[in-house]
């Protein structure tokens, strides 16, 4: 028997014991001998041991309020140089009617990030929170990376905690898992040189945590990161959860090629979304749930993925400009009523979840009102 089944054999055992793997065992689970069923069946076994026959969705929207960006990321097809007729900067009456469009369909969540603009002073970044808390108070405000906040802090000449707080103030519900991509320097100099480096992203996120902001997390996979380089970014994401537990999903992000300065690589096949799926759901064990971003792997992979290891399926989007503009082929939405058809297809229960995993109650009248009820968020 090859050393890497042997090792899975002694991966099972842990996780059968609730026992933590290591980056042995995380190479142990990329080792093309293991089968992926094998590695299926285990992620699975922790998703229901924390979720049960659920899998979550929310109604959401996104806005990408500029895509002029001052970086030139490997891997971005969204990205828009100054002067290049294709960038442009969202005016106060375009994001008011996003945000109007969101509420009409009964969004609970806004999900903002975008490009570093050459000319943009942070009060343009913040006021966009301000105007939006202001005029649609019932809607999260789930907004900007490390990246940005990383600028905010150059821009205003003021600490990220300060950064952060100020936010708040001004309506930030929450930060969005972006620009994570791999922290290994290994590969982060080769894709994104310039910006936020791991020890950024991280202090950004340990920051919100303190603040009381809840977050998420993400991994790029399917470019030029090799193994090691996943287990490595997946421990340090499963180190930052143990100090302060403010992660609430882990979302895989696979590279899609077109539009990129990297189309010669090909695009990441649904056995290796699927195994990294699970080997995540495996890895990180104080983290309460793993996303398959369904405008990401298509709708098939994501069915799939709530039998490896996923038990959230993003929500019902609008405007995602990230992935199409990478040549994603995914619709740009789905009705609530065909998000839930196709978690039931599974065999799962669909349950619409706010951004911080509260259940959602709609009033059957008026789909546009709702309740917050319980929280959700399974224990670690
Ligand atoms: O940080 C950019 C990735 C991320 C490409 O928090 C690309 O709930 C593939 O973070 N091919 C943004 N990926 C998306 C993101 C996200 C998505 C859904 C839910 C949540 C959440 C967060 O997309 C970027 C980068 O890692 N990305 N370009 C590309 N060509």
């Amino acid at each position: 028997m090859s050393q890497a089944l042997d090792r899975f054999r002694s991966i099972r055992d842990k996780v059968e014991a609730g026992e933590r793997l290591d980056m042995d065992d995380g190479l142990a689970l990329y080792a093309p001998e293991v089968p992926l069923q094998e590695i299926g069946a285990l992620a699975n076994l922790v998703r229901e041991r924390k979720h049960g026959n659920v899998a979550y969705f929310n109604i959401n929207t996104h806005l990408n309020p500029t895509n002029v960006c001052i970086y030139r990321c490997r891997f971005c097809a969204f990205r828009s140089d100054l002067r290049d007729p294709k960038g442009y900067v969202m005016s106060p009456e375009q994001i008011t009617a996003r945000g109007q469009e969101a509420f009409d369909n009964g969004c609970t969540e806004m999900h903002i990030v975008g490009g570093l603009h050459h000319k943009m002073p942070y009060e343009w970044y913040r006021g966009i929170l301000e105007q939006l808390s202001e005029e649609f108070p019932t809607i999260h405000l789930k907004a900007w990376t490390p990246v940005e906040i990383g600028w905010f802090e150059f821009l205003a000449k003021r600490s990220v905690s300060e950064i952060l707080a100020d936010l708040k103030d001004a309506g930030l519900g929450s930060l969005p898992g972006g620009g994570a991509e791999i922290f290994h320097s290994e590969v982060r100099d080769q894709i994104c040189e310039h910006k936020a480096d791991s020890h950024k992203w991280f202090e950004v996120h340990r920051a919100a945590h303190q603040l009381g902001l809840k977050s998420n997390c993400t991994m790029l996979y399917g470019h030029l990161e090799q193994a090691y380089h996943r287990v490595d970014h997946l421990l340090r994401l499963r180190e930052l959860q143990d100090e302060t537990g403010g992660f609430q999903t882990f979302i895989p992000l696979a590279f899609h090629p077109e539009n990129t300065q990297l189309t010669e690589i090909k695009k990441p096949s649904a056995l290796a979304d699927l195994r990294n799926l699970a080997v995540a759901r495996l890895m990180l064990d104080n983290v309460p749930h793993v996303k398959a971003y369904w405008i990401m792997l298509g709708i098939e992979t994501a069915q799939v993925a709530l039998q490896y290891g996923a038990d959230d399926i993003d929500g019902t989007v609008r405007h995602e400009l990230i992935y199409h503009d990478a040549g994603a082929t995914t619709p740009q939405m789905l009705s609530v009523d065909r998000i839930k058809e196709l978690i039931e297809e599974t065999g799962r229960d669909p349950v619409e979840r706010d951004t911080v995993y509260n259940a959602i109650h709609r009033d059957p009248n008026d789909f546009r009102r709702w309740e917050t009820g319980e929280a959700l968020l399974a224990a670690n």
